[in-house]
């Protein structure tokens, strides 16, 4: 049995580059996921399901669950030495931690310190239905300008924890995806899968179709092509949408197909957020051999302009999404 911080210690490519560090980060991570799996298991007798009257940065309401997971996580790194800024879906400015004041955070002397975006509570409209949920992560090297808003190709680390029958927590700091099931006894996740590979081609497609109304005539392709029959490339393509991106991409990292969230006319942007959904999955999927695109461009590579912003999604089996790719540039 491999403990999570035993692996994280056997990185190689952390070896000079702060394993210590990161498994102290991790540390914090897993610390406020066992806590967030506690209060949903009991969030039905304690008053802790519902909304609150707030809503947050993108205009959504705020559910009570929303707005615990974002203070254990905002608790686990308040005392940090090593993370100075902690971003979050639910606080619409950055959190800059202890040493440094103010609202903005102040540039920092060296390259010892740290930024990690979270999604705290993946999939909230789960929440009141006892469906799967999830907590995303992404952690960054501030550079010695203190900049902490970096393309997803620097990322140190990324994954997520998933809620579901079991509470599982797949990261990848650049040398593979890596899966660790949490045990309930002795409250430590323990290695379940390593180096997951994505399969090339998948038979499942995820995406909302209520918003078809909505899509660019491209995108009625896209979801056209894998409804079609065809049986030499397996088509159709079986459909599967839980409401949590967290759920769906780790059944597409596992089974293959695709995941879709695309802009629409209205919101050419999209819905999902770049630095705590979109990039942190991307550099999973891109390390289990799959692709994180917008459609046009490849996530990983999207210069972030604010810690906010969104951007269209279609993540998953590198041929899948190659061939979504392909019909959307079509005239
Ligand atoms: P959330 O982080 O506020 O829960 O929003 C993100 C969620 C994703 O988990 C999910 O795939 C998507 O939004 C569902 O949105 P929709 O209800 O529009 O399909
Ligand atoms: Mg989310």
């Amino acid at each position: 049995m491999i403990s999570l911080t035993r692996h994280i210690l056997d990185q190689q490519q952390l070896k000079a580059d702060g394993a210590a560090d990161l498994s102290a980060i991790m540390n914090g991570i897993v610390s406020a996921g066992k806590k967030i799996v506690r209060d949903l298991s009991a969030a039905g007798l304690t008053d802790r399901l519902g909304t609150t009257d707030e809503r947050n940065v993108h205009g959504e309401q705020v559910q009570r669950m929303d707005a615990r997971a974002n203070a254990l996580f905002v608790e686990a790194f308040q005392d940090s030495t090593i993370v100075q800024i902690v971003v979050s879906e639910e606080m619409d400015e950055p959190f800059v931690v202890a040493h440094a004041e103010g609202a903005c955070p102040e540039p920092v002397e060296g390259s010892g310190k740290f930024a990690v975006f979270f999604d705290p509570l993946d999939g909230s409209s789960n929440i009141d239905v006892n469906g799967s949920l999830g907590s995303i992560f992404s952690i960054h090297r501030l550079d010695p300008a203190g900049n902490f808003l970096k393309t997803g190709c620097e990322q140190v680390a990324a994954g997520y924890l998933l809620y579901g029958t079991a509470t599982i927590l797949v990261y990848t700091c650049g040398e593979g995806v890596h899966q660790f099931t949490l045990e309930p006894e002795s409250g430590e996740f323990f290695l379940s899968a390593s180096n997951i590979q994505i399969p090339a081609s998948g038979k499942i497609y995820s995406v909302n179709e209520g918003n078809r109304y909505k899509w660019s005539k491209n995108m009625v392709k896209v979801v056209d092509h894998f409804q079609a029959h065809d049986e030499a490339t397996g088509r159709p393509y079986s459909s599967r949408y839980t409401g949590c991106l967290v759920a769906d991409v780790h059944r597409i990292l596992l089974k293959g197909g695709l995941y879709l969230y695309p802009g629409d006319v209205q919101k050419p942007e999209g819905k999902l957020r770049l630095m705590y959904e979109a990039a942190p999955l991307s550099f999973v999927a891109e390390q289990a051999g799959g692709i994180g695109s917008t459609g046009v461009e490849r996530i990983s590579t999207i210069h972030p302009k604010t810690p906010h912003q969104c951007v269209p999604l279609i993540i998953g089996s590198r041929e899948d999404v190659e061939a979504a790719e392909q019909l959307l540039i079509r005239e």
